[in-house]
């Protein structure tokens, strides 16, 4: 029997991306079940399958993990021969510090610019122009805040794209890994916002976008957006 992961809606359920690219990235065939955010019943839905009550959540067998970077590691443990990590030592330490940092960091970036897959923002100033947001609690510093975080991640592309992209497209060259998986939420951003990056590193956002997979994802986005109902994926955030 395949493995299952919970995954919340597909067009704004920015950690749950993290967890089923992960899957393709193992080659874990996995059955995907969704669970919509948006709903009375959903607290109890998620809670009946995960811990934490959040997703992505994965079943495999009697073992339950939570938490996309758990699942990424669990994974890897499964199967070191995949695409978690790089297979080189250096690279595989850079990839978990970057990892680290994109999975506790940047929450004004998050709660600022909520990911929405099928909606697109004007902007202002060079940010969003959803003043509610940028100067509402959760985003410290507000717009500044914002720019902060998003300047750091420019940063990171370019340094691991100088040390480690010689070879391909992505963060660390010619294989996409579990880094890229935790910035797709982020270039999302990026594309639904129409925040411009800096020259160098903007083609890493297109890059990371047309990932087959997140392609894939991407359709997977519309359609639960008609499930729910495109007026309420458009009302938000
Ligand atoms: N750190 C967690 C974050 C998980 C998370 O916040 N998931 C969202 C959906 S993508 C969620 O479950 N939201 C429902 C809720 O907070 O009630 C991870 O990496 O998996």
């Amino acid at each position: 029997m395949p493995a299952i992961l919970y995954v919340g809606d597909a067009w704004s359920a920015s950690w749950s991306i993290c967890g089923w690219l992960a899957c393709r990235l193992a080659d874990l065939e996995v059955e995907v079940k969704s669970i919509f955010l948006y709903r009375s019943e959903t607290k109890g839905e998620i809670k009946a399958v995960s811990p934490s009550g959040k997703l992505p959540v994965l079943l495999d067998g009697e073992t339950v993990i939570w938490d996309s970077m758990a699942i990424a590691e669990y994974l890897w443990e499964l199967n070191p021969q995949g695409h978690i990590w790089p297979h080189d030592f250096a690279a595989r330490c850079h990839a978990r510090c970057i990892a680290a940092e994109v999975h506790r960091e940047f929450e004004e970036v998050r709660v600022a610019m909520p990911m929405n897959l099928v909606k697109r923002w004007p902007i202002r100033n060079g940010l969003p122009s959803i003043d509610t947001r940028m100067n509402g609690p959760g985003v410290k510093g507000g717009r500044e805040g914002v720019r902060q975080g998003l300047l750091r991640m420019e940063e990171i592309w370019r340094d691991c794209r100088e040390k480690y992209g010689a070879g391909g497209p992505y963060l660390f060259g010619a294989q996409y890994n579990f880094v890229d998986a935790l910035f797709a939420p982020m270039v999302s951003r990026f594309v639904t916002y129409d925040v411009k990056a800096a020259d160098d590193v903007a083609p890493y956002i297109g890059v990371n976008m047309d990932y087959p997979p997140m392609q894939e994802w991407m359709a997977r986005a519309e359609s639960d957006a008609e499930v729910v109902g495109r007026e309420v994926a458009m009302a938000f955030p």
